[in-house]
């Protein structure tokens, strides 16, 4: 929506340094208005070029210097504006005025990204999301710089280089790009048992999202609330989709990445063009502080969850994302989040993990952005004005007023002055901190399996089926047969079938590990200190299955309605405007992108050719009826691609729904050949057919066909 009334104070602030060329002359960047951009200056028109030539000569520069380094991770990205709105107050835990006043509406900037590929990589990666949100609040920026998985591969912030390191393209031929499956990953890994609950969630269909509306946010690391009156307590951050959580299957997301790397971020850019804006609830488990030590896990591992059967989740908010950014260098590329900006009620945890990135995410943006000066970048601008006496430095844009830039000072008057805490000045959570220095990891922290058995111990089958799959994909890459041998090993600790299972498709043996251990204590042995663990208090979590998630909705869903000339113009716009009342995109997808008649002598025009699209770039398929249409459909040329787009939306366990006449191409798919009865199949005869394929669609998928689909 480029002009939609989603104006808050942080698109407003925006503004000021926004531009539109419409009706404007072409000028220099000095404002000289420029009278030929077409030719350069030169010595007769045969001639050479004058060194004179501002003009080409401050065009070419600035071309040459366009582009910034990418993040060192998370470097493709997409972002969008959108509002932060309390629904119960936190008052309670916490003195954040954005979590305390109910009703009330921040606004946000979120940028979701991959990890380990470039800028110009896929989006349907097997890889962790990036879900990174800044809080514009009153009392200055909060950012929570959260993940699509609730834990981590490591628990100290030392090891994220090597970990880094290890998934990123090899350094000798820089293959693979945006891909885990290769050596170094798995070799790095299958040495670090801690990563295995991490790997759980990698490898299970959460690593290859439906699209960013569709995936949850975790803060990953349990922080602190604090109250007016200094009572704390822990708290871990979610954000659960509003459409449930959504996943492709892994064949899939390899097509489309072909076919439209762009998939996910065309899919958020499109639906808030559409005004179907994507929405989360905000929750937060919290924990008082004496009951820091009540878990069988250590609250400061990043690499353990708290179930949400031990501590539930409340809901006291709403994210909306509801305004595309307008230029995505300035806004997304730009933006510059850290998990250290912080606001009064909020504080850190001593997790290793968080600790580390304290450091790291302003050192990066020095590099990145150029200068200590990127808070000034109007998307990073606090909507809260900065007062300070820091100055200078590449690219300034603050004009201070006045001789003074040092404190105390009385020339000034003493401004800035300091905040009290009852003006917000923010004030660290006083906390009694003692110890011998010590390079170690606690010993609360060794237990790496049982969470990661209880993550595999709540999928669905198929759930357990894909992330068996992934695995053994995942491990066929590794050339190694000693890398793929040892990770069996650390499966064997977390599901003895799915160790066996995967090491009989990669052509290894199960065999017990032995190796040394880095994370551990030097005197503890991985396998003794296994034996120790204890019973854990839940078995399943029924939170870690998307297949609980589901929603009774289709909204944002895109359906591809197959359709030639003389289709059945009644039946088919039925269908569509059900669709699309609640929420759904139809697009028309025909033998060619030529303007095409209906029964009824109206004229379509078809968004995509057969060639143009695949089926793994919709959510279900509607096969229009009527006499001429289906025999455009059934012409030699056009037949196989018809039956390729029916047939792959079979296997990928979509909705299907055949309207009247369209019995040859039901029979000649792999759709007529089976055995039993599908929700997911609606056709000619089928009463309230187009109910049922709301429904269906609303389902996501029939994954519990998936089996007998793909016989
Ligand atoms: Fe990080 C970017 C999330 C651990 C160092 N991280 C980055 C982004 C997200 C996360 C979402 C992208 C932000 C954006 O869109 O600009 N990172 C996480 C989570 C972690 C985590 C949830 C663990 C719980 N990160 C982590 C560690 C370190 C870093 C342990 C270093 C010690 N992360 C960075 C970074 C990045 C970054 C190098 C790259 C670009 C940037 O910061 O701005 O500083």
């Amino acid at each position: 929506m480029k002009d939609n009334k989603n104006i808050n104070e942080k698109t407003d602030q925006l503004k000021v340094h926004t531009t539109l060329n419409e009706n404007e002359k072409l000028t220099t960047n000095q404002g000289l208005k420029i009278n030929n951009n077409q030719d350069s200056l030169k010595a007769g028109d045969r001639g050479p070029t004058l060194l004179e030539d501002f003009i080409l000569r401050e065009k070419i520069t600035h071309f040459d210097h366009e582009r910034i380094p990418e993040r060192v991770v998370h470097a493709r990205g997409s972002g969008a504006h959108g509002v932060f709105k309390l629904n119960k107050s936190l008052a309670q835990y916490t003195k954040a005025k954005f979590l305390t006043e109910e009703g009330k509406e921040t606004p946000v900037f979120v940028r979701f990204s991959t990890v380990a590929g470039s800028r110009g990589s896929t989006d349907l990666a097997r890889d962790v999301r990036g879900f990174a949100v800044k809080f514009y609040t009153e009392e200055g920026n909060y950012d929570l710089v959260a993940n699509n998985m609730p834990v981590f591969f490591i628990q100290d912030a030392i090891k994220f280089p090597d970990l880094v390191h290890a998934v990123k393209p090899e350094p000798d031929n820089e293959i693979p790009q945006a891909a885990s499956a290769h050596d170094t990953f798995w070799d790095f890994i299958s040495l670090m048992p801690e990563s295995m609950h991490m790997i759980m969630w990698l490898m299970s269909d959460r690593a290859i999202p439906r699209s960013f509306s569709r995936m949850e946010g975790f803060g990953v690391h349990s922080f602190k609330f604090i109250n007016e009156e200094g009572k704390v307590h822990f708290v871990k951050f979610h954000f659960k989709p509003k459409l449930g959580v959504h996943s492709v299957a892994w064949d899939e997301a390899q097509r489309i990445s072909g076919v439209d790397p762009d998939f996910h971020k065309r899919d958020l850019w499109e639906s808030i063009e559409k005004g179907i804006f994507p929405e989360w609830d905000f929750g937060v488990q919290l924990i008082p502080e004496e009951d820091e030590h009540k878990f069988d896990f250590d609250l400061l591992d990043p690499t353990k969850i708290v179930p949400e059967e031990v501590v539930p989740v409340q809901l006291v908010g709403t994210l909306t994302l509801n305004k595309n950014p307008d230029n995505f260098f300035a806004e997304t590329e730009q933006v510059a989040f850290h998990p250290g900006h912080l606001v009064p009620g909020i504080d850190f945890t001593n997790d290793p993990l968080l600790q580390g990135r304290l450091f790291s995410y302003t050192d990066t943006q020095l590099s990145r952005l150029g200068s200590p000066n990127f808070h000034e970048i109007p998307i990073n601008r606090s909507i809260n004005t900065v007062h300070n006496n820091q100055r200078d430095g590449h690219m300034r844009q603050q004009i201070v007023k006045g001789k003074v830039s040092y404190e105390p000072n009385s020339i000034g008057g003493g401004c800035p002055f300091q905040a009290m805490m009852k003006e917000g000045g923010f004030t660290s959570q006083e906390e009694r901190v003692s110890g011998k220095k010590v390079r170690e990891r606690s010993k609360s922290f060794v237990d790496h399996y049982s969470q990661a058995k209880l993550f595999y111990n709540s999928q669905s089958t198929p759930e357990k089926f894909h992330l068996q799959n992934a695995l053994i994909f995942e491990l066929s890459k590794v050339t190694i047969p000693e890398i793929r041998e040892r990770l069996v090993g650390q499966l064997v600790y977390i599901d003895k079938f799915l160790a066996w299972r995967v090491a009989e498709k990669i052509g290894v043996e199960v065999k017990e590990l032995d190796f040394p251990n880095q994370s551990l204590p030097a005197d503890a042995n991985p396998i003794d200190l296994q034996s120790e663990e204890k019973e854990p208090e839940v078995k399943i979590s029924e939170a870690l299955s998307m297949q609980n998630t589901i929603k009774n909705t289709v909204k944002g869903r895109k359906i591809g309605f197959i359709v030639a000339g003389g289709l059945d113009a009644g039946a088919s716009d039925e269908v569509k405007t059900k669709l699309e009342e609640k929420g759904a995109t139809v697009e028309l997808i025909a033998p060619s992108l030529a303007p095409l008649r209906t029964s009824d002598g109206s004229t379509l025009i078809p968004k995509h050719s057969l060639t143009s699209t695949a089926s793994v770039c919709f959510d279900a398929l509607y096969i229009a009826g009527g006499e001429d249409a289906v025999k455009e459909l059934l012409i030699p040329e056009n037949k196989h691609l018809v039956l390729h787009f029916i047939n792959e939306a079979y296997k990928h366990c979509k909705a299907i729904y055949f309207d009247e006449g369209t019995q040859p191409l039901y029979m000649n798919s792999n759709v007529g050949a089976r055995a039993h009865e599908d929700p997911a199949i609606i056709t000619w005869e089928d009463k309230n057919g187009a109910e049922k394929f709301i429904h269906a669609i609303a389902k996501h998928r029939v994954w519990e066909l998936e089996q007998e689909r793909n016989s």
